[in-house]
């Protein structure tokens, strides 16, 4: 098992090991291009930057914050445990938000690809860290979704875990969530938060997501695994690549001499490992990278 060896290490241990070894990346698009044309498998990891241009704030950097917390703050256990009102503002919000928003040409990009591919008996997977559905809204298929969804809720007594798109999801989230650092909290009791419909439960409900500390769905996990393992080309695309077990996947691709192109507005600290990086927005390169 490829990642095995690397769940047991310090990422930074194994970043440091790898850096010393890699020669700098190159941003020959013309060599990337000839890569992509004789790859026949290819994995597409993103982040939250391939969402940026559609207007969908990043984690990390300006964008990420909500009134006066660090996007990433709310995102945990404990943030839902302590002020379970706070944190489903915040996921209302981003719901609500995602209703104004469209895929953009980086999506339509890598969906493009992945239908062109798969017509002609290649394979094009795209495992994504974001939670928005806009890659699905682009047309690509399969989608392996690392941290799960917006759209998803779970019972965080019964486990059941159904779609949810209703807007607001319950009548006392409705008109909150502004995310201006000056608006009140709501403080809504926790009786009117969204709750369980199966007979005989009720319990309160959560995000489908993954939040700091809780582990990956295992399928999910075992799927992404297979992909990365296989694949003889991967894109990672608008990722900060700090968060893991995510950020160890397109290293570990490279450790074992398979071409990885990263996309990025600027370097990361997983760059070096990479045989190609593309420094710009993903909306404009990734339309030329992967055109036909
Ligand atoms: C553009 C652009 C444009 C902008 N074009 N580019 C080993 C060692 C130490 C710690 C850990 C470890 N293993 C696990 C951990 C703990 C933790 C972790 O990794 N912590 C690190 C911070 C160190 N990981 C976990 O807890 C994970 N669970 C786990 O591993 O379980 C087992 C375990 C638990 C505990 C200990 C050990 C093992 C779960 C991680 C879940 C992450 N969840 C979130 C929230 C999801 C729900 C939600 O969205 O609300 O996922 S956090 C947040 O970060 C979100 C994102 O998916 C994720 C990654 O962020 P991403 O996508 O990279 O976004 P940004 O903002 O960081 O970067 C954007 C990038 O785009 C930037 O680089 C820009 O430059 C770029 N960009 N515009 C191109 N136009
Ligand atoms: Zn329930």
């Amino acid at each position: 098992m490829l990642f095995a060896a690397r769940r047991l290490c310090p990422p930074l241990l194994l970043a440091g090991a790898s850096k010393m070894a890699a020669p700098r990346p190159s941003s020959n698009m013309a060599a990337f291009r000839e890569t992509l044309a004789s790859a026949k498998h290819v994995v597409v990891l993103t982040g939250a930057g391939v969402s940026a241009e559609s207007g969908v704030p990043t984690f990390r950097g300006a964008g990420g914050w909500w009134r006066r917390y660090q996007a990433q703050n709310l995102a945990t256990p404990g943030a839902f445990r302590e002020q379970p009102s706070l944190v489903w503002e915040f996921y209302h919000y981003r719901r609500h938000n995602m209703a104004s928003k469209q895929p953009n040409k980086a999506h339509e990009a890598i969906a493009s690809l992945q239908q062109r591919w798969t017509a002609a008996g290649r394979r094009c997977r795209v495992i994504t860290q974001n939670i928005d559905g806009l890659h699905q809204r682009a047309g690509s298929q399969d989608v392996l979704e690392l941290h799960g969804t917006l759209f998803k809720t779970r019972c965080t007594r019964c486990r059941h875990v159904e779609e949810n798109r209703d807007d607001p999801i319950c009548p006392a989230l409705a008109g909150t969530g502004a995310p201006d650092p000056s608006t009140p909290s709501a403080h809504i009791p926790v009786k009117d938060l969204p709750r369980c419909r199966q007979p005989g439960c009720g319990g309160l409900l959560r995000p489908h997501v993954v939040w700091f500390g809780e582990n990956l769905d295992a399928e999910v996990l075992g799927q992404a695994e297979a992909e990365l393992e296989a694949c003889d080309l991967c894109l990672v695309v608008g990722t900060s690549s700090v968060v893991y077990p995510a950020a160890m996947f397109a290293p570990s691709v490279a450790e074992r001499g398979v071409p990885v192109a990263e996309f990025n507005l600027e370097p990361t600290p997983k760059t070096a490992e990479f045989g190609f990086h593309f420094t710009g927005p993903c909306g404009e390169i990734l339309p030329e990278a992967l055109a036909p």
